[in-house]
């Protein structure tokens, strides 16, 4: 009996550990995240991608782009939007198309699609944050207008020399000057062969299976090109070439169509580990125009070569855990229901109809909590505290609506998801939280009504069956 006492101990401690220790698919709940395009920098990860938006325009009405960062690739901080295509004077709003960022001389350049009357255009703009505020840098298109000029991906060789790649349904490229803002030469056509490309498997009379949506990369000396194919619905395959400016060779198909008519790829290496990141209709509120970001973790094979990626809601693993006690930001979260983001200077979480709930994965209580402060209002309604699941051990809660009011909390201790939960909660705008290890807590936050909730009570070991949702076919609202 006492046997097996602790193999039941064991076996739930391993799936309180494992279930909280991984993200899910897809990454992002509160707003609609396609074309995602990762960068590295100082020992972060940034993603940008488009919105597309919750109204819906029967074409995509994409209205701005949208930037995330994580260390530990399943709590992602939303800051929220970047820019807007009406920031470029001379584009059409609701144009924001695929875009990528990359860092060159402590400046982040911003490549960008938008529409004017004339056609699809390149654009750039240049901040000194990878989070902006960023701005046009030319006053006009790098290249453009030209219906074909659609999906940057920029690349910066080891000796310096940057390399742009865009276009749909033929891949172009060329190369940029040091300023990152003048093209250096013409823009060449790649040769759409079926070696270079591999074969379109419907459509016989298509030039090769490349579409769009094109990611460069070098890796061990070697040019990578992953791009959207086979045409619609799209997949995923890749090309590799001995020079940044082709010829390439196809080298296969890495992910099969999914229930989305594009798909958009984006691949990097992060902290030891190589990520996959395309897009899918993946919420349930989502559609073939309103799509999400999700990322595999892969390995590449002894020969370089990129193995298949299967389609899967369950996403990758979180590489560190997350200090509660430092304050941290309402929109950094691995996964929430029924909330939104909003960007007003700011970036706050909000809920959709005044009930939700936010789960921030893998937070070490080490050294016990006794305290919680947020920076929360909401006309009404209550916010609760609790472990593990949305209905799990509750800490405490925190009516809203007025003044800041309080309860007690219990002490937190050990490795736990954590959940906040709103009910009721009208005009919500909360927008950072900390715990603390004594019973002041001194809040860090910046606006708004702090919300005082100290505390008392036991956190008990929490066994509890994470809520993972495999099976459910989209994720929440
Ligand atoms: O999101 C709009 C367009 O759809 C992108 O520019 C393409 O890559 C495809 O995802």
């Amino acid at each position: 009996m006492k046997k097996f006492l602790s193999l039941i101990l064991a076996l739930s401690l391993t799936i309180a550990l494992c279930t909280a220790a991984r993200a899910e698919n897809p990454i992002v709940q509160t707003a609609f995240t396609p074309d995602p395009a990762p960068m590295v920098y100082d020992g972060r990860l940034y993603l940008y991608t488009g919105e597309d938006s919750e109204e819906d325009n029967g074409f995509y009405n994409m209205t701005s782009w949208r930037c995330y960062s994580t260390v530990d690739m399943v709590n992602w901080t939303d800051h929220g939007e970047i820019m807007r295509p009406e920031d470029f004077e001379w584009a059409d709003p609701g144009s924001a198309w695929a875009c990528q960022c990359i860092e060159r001389n402590g400046k982040f350049y911003l490549y960008v699609t938008v529409t004017n009357s004339g056609g699809r255009n390149i654009g750039v703009a240049v901040s000194d944050s990878p989070t902006g505020p960023f701005k046009d840098a030319i006053g006009g298109p790098l290249c453009g207008p030209n219906w074909l000029y659609i999906d940057p991906t920029v690349m910066i060789d080891d000796d310096g020399q940057a390399y742009l790649y865009f276009g749909n349904p033929n891949a172009y490229c060329c190369k940029l000057n040091e300023d990152m803002i003048t093209i250096d030469g013409e823009i060449i056509q790649q040769e759409m062969t079926t070696e270079a490309f591999g074969l379109r498997p419907f459509q016989s009379d298509a030039p090769s299976s490349y579409t769009e949506g094109p990611w460069i990369y070098k890796r061990n000396g070697l040019y990578y090109l992953v791009y959207a194919s086979g045409g619609v619905p799209e997949g995923i395959s890749y090309s590799t070439a001995e020079n940044p400016m082709g010829p390439w060779d196809f080298r296969g198909v890495i992910m099969e169509p999914g229930d989305s008519t594009t798909i958009h790829p984006g691949i990097i290496d992060y902290k030891g580990h190589s990520y996959f990141f395309y897009h899918g209709v993946l919420l349930e509120r989502g559609g073939w125009n309103k799509r999400s970001t999700a990322i595999m973790e892969f390995k590449y094979n002894d020969d370089g070569t990129i193995p298949h990626i299967m389609h899967t809601e369950a996403g990758v693993s979180q590489l560190e855990n997350l200090n509660p006690y430092e304050l941290q930001q309402a929109s950094t979260m691995s996964f929430s229901d029924g909330m939104r983001s909003v960007t007003d200077g700011n970036v706050y979480i909000t809920s959709a109809d005044g009930s939700g709930y936010i789960k921030v994965s893998g937070a070490d209580f080490s050294g016990g909590a006794k305290s919680f402060s947020a920076d929360v209002f909401a006309d009404s309604g209550k916010m609760e505290i609790r472990l593990d699941s949305p209905d799990g051990k509750k800490l405490g809660k925190i009516s809203l609506g007025g003044e800041a009011a309080g309860c007690n909390l219990s002490t937190g201790s050990g490795v736990h998801d954590l959940y906040f939960v709103f009910k009721n909660a009208e005009s919500l705008r909360f927008e950072s939280w900390q715990f603390g290890t004594d019973k002041n807590p001194a809040y860090g936050g910046s606006s708004a009504l702090p919300a005082v909730l100290a505390a008392a009570g036991v956190c008990a070991l929490a066994a509890a069956v994470w809520f993972v949702g495999f099976g459910r076919k989209k994720r929440g609202k």
